[in-house]
């Protein structure tokens, strides 16, 4: 079997007894990867270095063998906090009011992808298979090929491709479009981010794609295809029924005291329409007078990225409509909004899950969404909880049997939410059963077979 070189901004092994900070949906899923396949996980150790040195730091934890590299601040301000998270993450999630063009971003990145390229290459043997994973390392691929790596090299996008209209917003698009085609294979969560990308392929470059995908432009082939990511569906349904999540499940049941739980988990970021979420709660408290005291939306949401302003001020402004809706509807015994800054050790949180009558995942735009399927793995068979979901998440192109909702109506996501809390059992059961198939089937040791196996071209 060939080696597996993995490649991502940051390497963080799944710590399962870590109790502090969350785990993005990418360490989670990577970790998973890694432990069928022995290789290496490559990547920034989230340290800061005075003067970059590529000097690796090789490390085996867990079944892992990591190496690592430290960044010069100014990488971190122009790469990961400037053309990453500034430039490209807005832009890509369709907020291009958000997206800031700025040219030292743009050459931190380059510089960055070159120094990822440069550290890595010698790790990589003849056979290896080298995985290159999200927006941070675009165009690595080139850059490896820039140092004579000749292998198979696969790049796997974890956020949505933007429409074309919007990508040529961005100071030379071509050109970062054009460094992917040194890519052997480039998978998507979806096909509505596939097709976005081929379209530019097609449109902006000239280049042609064939009905399977493949890319053709000037001498390069390249396959694109679709591999919607899933969740360790096997370990997550396991901790769900687990000593750890039932008592997370009796604390949450208690404290609620009787009243039906709402739940929303999400990394503090605009992309996961969280003021739009509140808005329309507020609104169904409103509308629902009667019935409002009945319910409590616990959202669970720790702070990401903050070193970037948009960021310091999502916190704010859900902090700020926290208090508001709050002191509008609460008693001295109830308060509507239980709204918590931290994360949890997933099997509490696969605890709370199964303790929530519903689960709240209305991002504004995401690429896929694994809150939405662990919401559905850690369900009761018996009672199962109702799943409102996005239609703009890729997961919504899955999960067709949860209450779809356009996020940013505020009439719907209320409706919804009417809707599912006087939803008879047996429907609730039929649309879990129709997701727990998807969930389960798809999960995330498929994405990983299915694009190890592209990748190698079999
Ligand atoms: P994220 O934007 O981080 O991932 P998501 O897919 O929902 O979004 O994954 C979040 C993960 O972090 C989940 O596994 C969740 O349980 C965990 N998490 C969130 N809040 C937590 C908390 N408070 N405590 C503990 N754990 C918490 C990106 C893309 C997504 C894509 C994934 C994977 O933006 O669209 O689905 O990568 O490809």
């Amino acid at each position: 079997m060939s080696r597996l070189i993995v490649i991502s901004n940051r390497v963080s092994v799944p710590d399962k007894k870590k109790k502090d900070g969350a785990q993005g949906g990418l360490a989670v899923a990577l970790g998973a990867a890694l432990k069928e396949h022995r290789g290496i996980w490559f990547g920034w150790s989230g340290k800061e270095t005075e003067v970059f040195t590529g000097d690796l730091n090789m490390q085996r934890t867990d079944g892992i063998t990591t190496a690592t590299i430290d960044l010069e601040p100014q990488d971190i301000d122009e790469y990961y906090n400037g053309y990453a998270n500034r430039t490209l993450w807005p832009l890509f999630h369709f907020r291009i009011d958000l997206a800031e063009y700025e040219r030292q971003f743009g050459s931190g990145y380059e510089r960055v992808n070159e120094r990822f390229a440069t550290s890595v290459a010698p790790l990589i043997e003849p056979d290896d298979l080298v995985w290159v994973h999200d927006y941070h390392l675009l165009p690595l691929g080139k850059m490896l090929r820039d140092r004579g790596i000749k292998n198979r090299i696969g790049f796997f996008l974890h956020i949505p491709w933007p429409p074309t209209r919007l990508l040529v917003s961005l100071p030379f698009h071509e050109r970062l479009v054009l460094t992917m085609l040194e890519y052997d294979i480039i998978g998507f969560q979806t096909r509505e981010w596939l097709e976005s990308f081929c379209h530019y392929v097609e449109k902006e470059l000239g280049g042609t794609v064939d009905a399977d995908g493949v890319i053709r432009f000037e001498d390069r082939v390249v396959k694109a295809q679709a591999f919607p990511i899933g969740i360790d569906y096997e370990e997550f349904s396991r901790a769900a029924v687990g000593d750890t999540a039932r008592s997370a499940y009796e604390r949450l049941v208690q404290s609620a005291e009787g009243k039906k739980v709402l739940i929303g988990v999400d990394r503090l970021d605009y992309s996961k329409g969280l003021p739009d979420r509140f808005e329309a709660y507020d609104r169904f408290l409103t509308q629902n007078a009667e019935s409002a005291k009945d319910v409590v939306l616990l959202q669970i949401a720790p702070p990401s990225r903050e070193a970037v302003v948009t960021y310091q001020e999502i916190r704010e402004t859900l902090e700020g409509l926290t208090g508001s809706i709050n002191g509008a509807h609460a008693d001295i015994d109830w308060v509507p909004i239980r709204y918590v800054n931290r994360g949890y050790p997933r099997a509490e949180l696969a605890g709370f899950y199964r303790a929530s009558r519903i689960a709240l995942v209305t991002p504004l735009r995401d690429g896929m969404n694994l809150v939405a399927k662990e919401y559905v793995a850690a369900q009761d068979p018996e009672d199962p909880g109702v799943l409102i979901l996005s239609r703009f998440a890729g997961a919504a192109l899955q999960l067709t049997d949860a209450l779809m909702v356009n996020p940013h109506s505020g009439d719907e996501v209320s409706e919804a939410i009417r809707t599912a809390l006087a939803m008879p059992k047996e429907e609730r059961i039929r649309r879990w059963q129709g997701m727990i198939e998807t969930v389960k089937n798809e999960d995330v040791k498929k994405w990983q077979k299915d694009f190890v196996a592209a990748l190698k071209g079999s």
